[in-house]
């Protein structure tokens, strides 16, 4: 669960437990396509995946040849849109829950990072727009009191947060994990808890580091104590790291600094 999920509407998901999927389960995956995540992260079967819906690149032709058609892998802002879209073209928008409408309005921002995101396309910020018209909310209102829950969250729980967003990878053999947070404040965030983005980058990968977006502020900072990271993401960004920070203008997310890492597969691979 992450910090993006303010505390209120924590307490509806709660009631929802997880389960192991038993082997004659059908699973349909949202937000995620990846296939060493989902078969050993996850423990899934790939031939029990009957849909997809995502918004992250790079499985799109896997997913093509094996469901075809129920793969919904687009890049958009956030697999939510994917998601409303799709209810609301099937008519059960309406008969939906305010909370879970909620959500989804919520999902859409937070993943979209208030549609500041390059990957954020018009569909998301239109079909934001429509769920709040049903609740008849002002959009506006509704994003700047997200925002603030997300970051009063993050400041709440600081390890628990940057734990619970942290992706780990295999790309060509080389093990890494990054760690993400989205809240406007975040270079306050980062030089109070640098110690604690420490203790959590540190371990046996070979490249760690945090990024971390502002849509207020239009900032991206990059936070590595592992030197060869370091001179990963200069050479990707071209642009210096100062001590353990690295800041750049405008928004980036962990899945596009994790593209730019993909075409730099020289790196990864020496
Ligand atoms: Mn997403």
């Amino acid at each position: 669960m992450t910090a993006s999920i303010p505390e209120r509407r924590k307490d509806y998901l709660n009631t929802f437990t997880l389960q192991k999927p038993e082997k004659w389960d059908k699973i349909i995956v949202v937000d995620t396509s990846d296939i060493y995540f989902l078969e050993r992260q996850c423990g899934f079967n790939l031939d029990a995946i009957i849909e997809i819906f995502d918004h992250h690149p790079w499985y799109e032709q896997f997913w093509q040849e094996k469901i075809g058609e129920k793969a919904h892998i687009e890049e958009i802002g956030a697999a939510a849109t994917l998601i409303t879209q799709y209810i609301m073209e099937h008519h059960v928008f309406e008969k939906i829950s305010t909370s879970i409408k909620e959500l989804l309005a919520c999902a859409i921002i937070s993943n979209s990072v208030n549609f500041t995101a390059k990957i954020s396309k018009p569909i998301d910020k239109e079909i934001y727009e429509k769920i709040l018209e049903n609740l008849h909310k002002d959009p506006q209102e509704f994003s700047e009191k997200y925002f603030k829950e997300v970051d009063d969250n993050y400041f709440s729980y600081p390890e628990y947060f940057l734990k619970n967003d942290t992706k780990f990878l295999d790309m060509w053999g080389k093990k890494g994990k990054i760690s993400q947070i989205e809240m406007s404040e975040n270079k306050i965030f980062i030089d109070k808890y640098l110690d604690k983005i420490e203790s959590i980058l540190d371990g046996e990968e070979d490249f760690s580091f945090l990024i971390t977006s502002s849509a207020r502020n239009q900032e991206t900072y990059f936070v590595s104590f592992c030197p060869t990271t370091k001179a990963m993401l200069e050479h990707i960004l071209w642009s210096s790291f100062v001590w353990n920070i690295l800041q750049y203008d405008g928004i980036m997310l962990r899945k596009e600094i994790i593209k730019k890492m993909l075409k730099h597969k020289v790196w990864l691979t020496t």
